[in-house]
């Protein structure tokens, strides 16, 4: 890849701003001062190494989170140049970590690197929004150091010994004035470092987390990039060939692509722009999307899969089971869409479509055996779809009123107005009855869930139709499914699955979650969907208020709180709630319904990635998996019945 055009001359550095800017609007850099900014922060800097890695001269990147939330992250580039830099007059090194935008991200002709991140602003803006940073570098025979607080230089770049390596080593302990916490997630790291290392092939990412007694570490690094990739998405799942479709394209805009197919029903296409993942898809998902819909129907027809008569094969039968990457690398991206991450480079539509028409139909004239299984699959799903629509037609001619079709346990809300309406999903009837009494019926409406638990992983949407669990839900929220599924047509703002704490509790929250993430995804993109949290444990005691906690930490605070008032813990007497049922209306409406005193949780598009996970292991078809997950977590899913 032609990404180091030229020898870097230092000039190049642009000089645009104070780093004042950024310590008093540091959600215009960093995109928010929440956990999800500080996370950021440690990608800008993995980033710098990363880029060293594209460009050729790094193999390792190690990150560490140390003891008090401090982070280090080292390379072993070539170390970040160490001479002065002549439009500044100081050290290159404290050019690219007090200049805002040095580093030549910004600018067409930079030369130095396509843009990265969302807010790929780089080492600056984190110095900016740091306590302190640190940064050492081994280069040309010396190891160097130089310090900062608040971005502001505290010690200039000096020589501090002999060194015989190169690389880069910078520590920061973000500022706690400006992030709301300082609390990094491990997984959030790991999940994000081991994309970043199936992105980029042979790259070797280390992570430690240092913060506890026995520390956390993992080790990523994927000799196959994208193929590793699709793999390891598809590690639960039934394959219907054994080795991922792999496709690539040098040029103006690189363009490398795996794709595996297996027997569910889902259809997951991830893709990138310069290793940022674009979740709202964009012209990149576009021309992927179309190749893949031209190519095997071209096959189709050429080797009479598909008849005359027959019409032809639709997108979403073609993408039923697929497990695809999709990653391109854009020069000067523009990304649009609510969240940032829709690619809207109207270029590079033809680009990959192009490349995909080709290598794909290539890559399936040469294994017709692969282009065979694949197509019965297409076929099969085309099929499924006429069912489906079929079933719905159905369902719609039965339903000429309106009311007449809605489920008969549900007890609904007399407002009309969707925006202030919310509906608890709960399951049991014990349950589902108090909530009934319990509620505002003005706006809060209850639908108890019974019948047989369908298993979405294996079931088709002409299927879910006709179940007797799901057929309610759809009803009740009243837009329709997959595709059809419109949500401007929505009954409720608010779905509330409203389960017990337990394992059975858990079982049909993730079902839930899965049913919306596969079925109806606008309902979880827009932020309709919640968790109701019904409190574990009352505390009470005569003449005092009852104290309701909706975790263990809640429990201890309130017995320490009440300790400090005099009220000593065996006077307390201490209710453990073992489900929904055990509450009475009054008691529910105050912990879990009452808008002025409830908490609920929003369900996020992570949550139900999670879910849909859980639910791909606990009843997909790979057996090993399963059985691994259920030894390891036997004391969680005896109850489960699978
Ligand atoms: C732990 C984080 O930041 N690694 C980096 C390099 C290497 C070069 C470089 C970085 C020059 C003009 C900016 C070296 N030799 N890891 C890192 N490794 N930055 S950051 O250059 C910075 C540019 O403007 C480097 C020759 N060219 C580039």
């Amino acid at each position: 890849m032609e990404k180091y055009k030229h020898e870097y001359g230092a000039e190049q550095i642009q000089v645009l701003e104070g780093l004042e800017a950024v310590r008093k609007r540091p959600g215009m850099y960093i995109g928010s001062t929440s956990v999800r900014g500080l996370h950021h922060m440690v990608y800008e800097i993995v980033d710098n190494g990363v880029d060293e890695a594209l460009a050729g001269y790094c193999t390792e990147i190690n990150v560490i989170i140390e003891k008090g939330n401090i982070i280090s992250v080292k390379d072993n580039g070539r170390g970040i140049p160490v001479e002065i830099h002549p439009k500044t007059k100081i050290s290159t090194a404290e050019t690219v970590y007090t200049v805002l935008h040095a580093g030549g991200k910004f600018g067409g002709d930079s030369g130095y690197k396509v843009s990265g991140g969302l807010h790929g602003v780089g080492a600056s803006v984190v110095n900016a929004l740091s306590s302190w940073t640190e940064v050492t570098i081994a280069r040309d025979g010396g190891l160097f150091n130089m310090k900062f607080e608040k971005g502001k230089t505290v010690q200039k770049l000096e020589r501090i010994g002999d060194s015989d390596k190169t690389g880069t080593l910078v520590r920061f302990l973000a500022d706690d004035t400006i992030f709301e916490s300082l609390d990094y997630e491990y997984e959030v790291l790991e999940k994000r470092l081991r994309e970043i290392a199936f992105l980029t092939k042979g790259l070797k990412i280390t992570l430690e987390d240092q913060r506890e007694e026995t520390p956390k570490k993992a080790e990523f690094c994927y000799e196959g990039g994208l193929i590793s990739f699709v793999e390891y998405l598809n590690r639960n799942k039934e394959k219907i060939h054994p080795k991922p479709i792999y496709i690539e394209r040098a040029g103006e805009v690189p363009v490398e692509i795996a794709i595996q197919y297996t027997t569910s029903y889902t259809e997951n296409i991830y893709t990138f722009v310069n290793n940022i993942n674009t979740i709202e898809g964009g012209t990149h998902l576009e021309g992927f999307k179309r190749a893949l819909t031209k190519v095997f129907n071209d096959y189709a027809r050429s080797h009479n899969i598909l008849k005359e008569k027959d019409n032809n094969l639709q997108g979403e039968d073609i993408r039923e089971g697929i497990t695809a990457v999709v990653s391109v690398k854009v020069k000067e991206p523009q990304f649009e869409g609510q969240t940032k991450t829709k690619l809207g480079n109207s270029e590079v539509t033809g680009v990959v479509q192009s490349m995909v028409n080709e290598a794909l139909s290539t890559f399936l004239e040469e294994n017709p055996q692969i282009a065979k299984a694949i197509l019965e699959k297409c076929v099969s799903a085309s099929r499924a779809r006429e069912a489906a629509r079929k079933a719905r037609e159905l369902v719609r001619k039965k339903s000429n009123l309106e009311t007449s079709t809605l489920p008969g346990k549900l007890a609904d809300c007399s407002s009309k107005i969707a925006d202030e309406c919310e509906v608890y999903i709960v399951e049991g009837d014990s349950a589902g009855g108090s909530a009934k009494q319990g509620r505002d019926r003005k706006f809060q409406a209850i639908l108890p869930l019974w019948g047989k638990m369908l298993n979405v992983e294996k079931a088709r949407a002409d299927k879910i139709y006709g179940n007797d669990k799901l057929n309610p839900v759809i009803v009740a929220v009243g837009a329709g499914i997959g595709a059809d599924f419109d949500i401007t047509k929505i009954r409720y703002g608010k779905v509330i699955i409203m389960a017990d704490a337990d394992v059975d509790g858990a079982h049909i929250r993730t079902l839930l979650l899965t049913f919306f993430f596969r079925y109806m995804r606008p309902l979880i993109e827009n932020g309709n969907v919640y968790l109701a949290q019904p409190p574990l444990y009352k505390l009470s005691k005569k003449g005092m208020e009852d104290i309701y906690c909706y975790t263990d930490e809640d429990l201890d605070k309130a017995y320490k709180d009440l300790q400090e008032k005099g009220i000593a813990r065996d006077t307390l007497s201490l209710q453990r709630y073992k489900g929904l049922g055990e509450m009475n209306p009054e008691q529910l409406w105050e912990t879990t319904m009452n808008p002025e005193t409830r908490i609920l949780v929003k369900v996020t598009m992570e949550d139900a990635i999670k879910a849909d996970e859980i639910f791909s292991l606990l009843m997909g078809d790979e057996v090993e998996p399963r059985r691994e997950f259920i030894q390891k977590n036997a004391k969680y899913v005896k109850n489960l019945d699978i």
